[in-house]
């Protein structure tokens, strides 16, 4: 495999933060830039005795940690926010060629990396318990919260660094020691984000060596992860397949999972919608991150007096899109990650055509410039219903279009997918808005008004329902997922009292 300049681009990007440039091993782990297909490093695998080793080193990294009190905890999150924001730029550009990803949107996601260390910090002095009315006389009763032990992230590669920030900063601040198991296909964004968590790690007098851990490897070692039963708490973003492997093994040893896993999200498109903002906010929605965020819309559901002239301007919105190197910052789009994110995207406008759709785009483009990588211009497919392909989540910017009448026809096409992460209304009229809201409204664990499906912000509980996996990773209180709670009656009288009104023995004559 060729070299190219973005090798030496990783080694100094790595120089200029402080840390060792990713080391030319002997391994079979190739770091390969979604760019231009070069390679960029290659490491050793971890094999499951590296894994126990981790875990061991985090266990007892665990029982020093919890006895840091929370604030000061947080104290070690707020550095570690303070030196991401000083290095945003060169972790900007380190995971845009790790993982292909335009460097706005690199930014952006450096950017929710700094916003969930605020969140963290404030959440260390917010770790609170509730008192409960207690039935008994001369009782308390309390609940507490407690660190849990050791977590683990895996993480997928289209978000390489946020989604690990969100798990691992609330459970650090929480108490937890941490273990981070990257998408093999997006190592580097690990690699500089672990390592500038080491450097403040280090340095903080409060904290034990090994608190977080970086281990390379691909589904084998994320297995590995998932079946020991010294991991309290793993949390997992990627496929449903892979979602499903992780979460029956967690439940064998009857262990603690967060899941945020496919989304195949929608939005409704009715006539009272403000057209200029719905084009804008859907071109985004389906192209943006060349279409391979969880929560890129890939569905569109327009209503059916509105629907040719939305389609054309969608189409129009798309002719404007500019595909090309995420480190041009001229280009709306970038690449896919690999060469199978191309071949399931063409084996899906196969189908999607089969089924009686219309296509726009989704050719390759850019063969020339960039041999051993896969452009492809963003795909539109008018579809004469919700047909099998629709129902699909294929990770890749194809948008299925399809006609609705009343809106609850509208609201049953979006629930009809098997995974429920994201969706969208875009209207005007509250009666349309509220019942997309409402119980009887979308199914998903994010539902939105006036904005597309993609772009959550960090405070608001991430993730959702049925093949999404029904974890949430972020934001609101998920924190409690990352503690153990503790249910406590202190009995301050001298009688004892038992709950019910249980007589009991002598107590009872
Ligand atoms: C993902 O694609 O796994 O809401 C996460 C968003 C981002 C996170 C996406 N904040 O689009």
């Amino acid at each position: 495999m060729e070299e190219s300049g973005l090798a030496a681009e990783i080694t100094e990007l790595f120089e200029g933060i402080g840390l060792k440039p990713p080391a030319e091993q002997e391994g079979t782990l190739i770091a390969v830039s979604p760019i231009d297909g070069s390679k960029l490093a290659s490491f050793r695998r971890a094999t499951p005795a590296m894994a126990d080793e981790a875990i061991k080193r985090a266990q007892t990294a665990f029982l020093e940690w919890r006895e840091t009190p929370a604030p000061r905890r947080g104290e070690l999150i707020r550095q570690y926010g303070d030196l991401v924001r000083d290095n945003k730029e060169p972790l900007s550009r380190i995971l845009s060629i790790d993982c292909g990803k335009s460097l706005a949107e690199a930014r952006g996601e450096i950017q929710e990396v700094i916003d969930i260390c605020e969140y963290a910090v404030g959440l260390s002095r917010q770790l609170f318990g509730l008192q409960i009315a207690c039935e008994r006389p001369g009782h308390r009763m309390a609940e507490a919260w407690h660190p849990v032990g050791v977590f683990a992230q895996i993480s997928a590669f289209n978000f390489p660094a946020a989604v690990w920030s969100w798990g691992t900063m609330v459970a650090l601040v929480c108490g937890n020691a941490a273990i981070w198991k990257p998408s093999e296909k997006a190592p580097l964004t690990a690699l500089a984000c672990g390592g500038l968590l080491d450097q403040v790690i280090n340095r903080f007098e409060d904290a034990p060596a090994n608190l977080s851990q970086v281990m390379l490897g691909d589904g084998a070692i994320g297995r590995v992860l998932a079946d020991d039963r010294r991991i309290a708490v793993i949390s997992a973003t990627g496929s449903t397949t892979m979602g499903r492997d992780v979460a029956g093994r967690v439940a064998a040893r009857l262990g603690r999972s967060i899941l945020e896993l496919g989304g195949n999200n929608a939005a409704i498109v009715t006539p009272n919608a403000d057209m200029d903002l719905a084009i804008e906010g859907c071109v985004f929605g389906a192209a943006g991150t060349a279409g391979q965020r969880c929560t890129t819309m890939r569905r569109l559901i327009v209503h059916e007096d509105i629907h040719d002239e939305f389609l054309d301007r969608m189409r129009q919105g798309y002719g404007q899109l500019r595909v090309g190197s995420p480190l041009d910052e001229s280009a709306h789009v970038g690449p896919l990650i690999d060469q199978a994110a191309f071949e399931g995207m063409q084996a899906a406008l196969d189908a999607a055509r089969e089924q009686g759709g219309q296509i726009w785009g989704g050719e390759r483009v850019l063969e020339d410039a960039f041999p051993g990588a896969f452009y492809a211009r963003p795909a539109i497919a008018a579809m004469p219903g919700q047909t099998p392909i629709v129902l699909t989540e294929t990770f890749a910017p194809i948008l299925y279009v399809m006609k609705y009448r009343d809106l609850e026809e509208a609201i049953a096409l979006n629930n009809a997918a098997p995974q429920g992460l994201s969706s969208s209304i875009f209207s005007t009229d509250m009666r349309e808005t509220e019942l997309f809201l409402s119980h009887a409204g979308s199914d998903c664990g994010i539902a939105n008004v006036n904005i597309g499906t993609s772009g959550a912000e960090i405070g608001g509980a991430f993730g959702g329902e049925k093949d999404t996996g029904g974890g949430r990773a972020s934001g609101s209180d998920t924190w409690k997922n990352y503690m153990r709670r503790s249910t406590n009656t202190i009995n301050y009288s001298s009688q004892l009292n038992l709950a019910q009104g249980l007589k009991f023995g002598a107590s009872a004559a």
